[in-house]
């Protein structure tokens, strides 16, 4: 055997065992974001459809590549026969035509009537919600319930959720043009992009109590990656209770807490202008806004496009540097020294 033939050998085999392991990836028993096992009505629905045409695909798929694979040994060239020769088949064309549109006919039933469901404007009890998307994170706005939040999404179980996809023409923090996005909560609902100055619609609903995580699935630039999110869905009377404690703003008679708060208000710093500037801590306020709405912080699980777990350290090191933290973060390094600091860590962790 020559050296190149056993190193070819060895970069196929390496090649198998990579392509093994990246397949076996797909079998993480405590994935978040599993379509495969979906915690609502739509998501089932589009994974039922998946179910019945997955296998099918699976099918032609091995039986098409085992006659390629057959005819390819078979007809091949060798020393001393020339590779067999064939001038089409008119038959075998026709078959290969019909047989492949009978069976894309059949699976377009089953098909078109889920689309048509998902599609479906649900009636009755229905929680409207507007996702606004921004570089790099999410804002909700209830129209009904007239509050505002920010990367936690918070639904009653049981209700179907309606989401407007609004797409923003620019950015609020420096007014570039917004780029497209795109809202997934794999195991609650379908996968839907937010185009500027478009609305798009989509529906989700969840069975149970918990949390789901979600992520943008449209590169977005410099920080998609980190643009996550999650939501938090709760029994109807969890939920009512969120909505009031999230409407009443907190008192607080904490001096660090009323030093940080008017450092929020008006504060001047080295490297930017106050935090109310793009921020508000009030969840009734208008929407959209630059900067993530922060009523209710402390309640937060994470922050920054549910990216980091919401503590005392990262929360100091986020205000020291955020593009530093998170890759492309739109809020400015502010510069804010050591005092401010520890004054606005005290508000915001007041904010319940
Ligand atoms: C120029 C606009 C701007 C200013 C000024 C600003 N921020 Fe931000 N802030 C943002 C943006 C944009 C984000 C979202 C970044 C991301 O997740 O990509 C953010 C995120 C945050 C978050 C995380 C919120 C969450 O739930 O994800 C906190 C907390 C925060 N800012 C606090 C402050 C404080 C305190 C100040 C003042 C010292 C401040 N910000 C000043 C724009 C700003
Ligand atoms: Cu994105």
């Amino acid at each position: 055997m020559s050296i190149s033939t056993s190193r070819n050998r060895r970069l196929l085999v390496f090649a198998g065992l990579a392509l093994f392991a990246l397949l076996l990836s797909g079998c993480a028993a405590d994935a978040p974001q599993d379509t495969l096992q979906p915690a609502g009505p739509n998501a089932r629905e589009a994974r039922d459809l998946w179910n019945l045409v997955f296998p099918i695909a699976v099918v032609i798929f091995v039986i098409v590549e085992f006659l390629l694979v057959f005819a390819v040994i078979r007809f091949r060239a060798k020393p001393g026969r020339e590779a067999s020769q064939f001038h089409g088949n008119t038959k075998v064309e026709v078959i290969l035509t019909v047989i492949p549109a009978l069976i894309l006919a059949g699976i377009s039933v089953p098909t078109i009537k889920s689309i048509f469901e998902l599609a479906e404007e649900p009636t009755g009890n229905v929680l409207n919600v507007t996702v606004v998307a921004h570089q790099f994170w999410w804002e909700y706005q209830y129209p009904d319930l007239g509050i505002v939040t920010a990367n936690e999404l918070h639904i009653p179980v049981d209700v179907p959720v309606r989401i407007r996809l609004e797409g923003q023409p620019t950015d609020l923090v420096d007014g570039t043009s917004e780029v497209i996005h795109s809202f997934w909560v794999p195991r609650l609902g379908g996968k839907q992009d937010i185009v500027p100055g478009r609305l798009n619609l989509i529906t989700l609903a969840a069975d149970e109590p918990g949390t789901y995580m979600g992520q943008c699935t449209e590169y977005c630039g410099l920080g998609h990656a980190e643009m996550r999110l999650l939501v938090e869905a709760h029994e109807q009377a969890d939920f009512d209770d969120w909505v009031t404690d999230l409407k009443d703003t907190p008192e607080s008679t904490d001096d660090l807490v009323a030093q940080g708060e008017d450092l929020f208000i008006q504060g001047q710093f080295a490297g930017g202008p106050a935090c109310s500037s793009c921020h508000t801590a009030d969840a009734t306020a208008d929407a959209p806004n630059a900067g993530p709405n922060l009523a209710g912080f402390a309640t937060r699980m994470t922050f920054a496009g549910a990216i980091f777990e919401n503590n005392e350290a990262n929360l100091i090191s986020w205000l020291r540097d955020p593009p530093g933290m998170k890759e492309g973060a739109k809020m400015p390094n502010l510069q804010l020294t050591e005092e401010q600091l520890t004054a606005l860590v005290a508000y915001l962790q007041s904010l319940e």
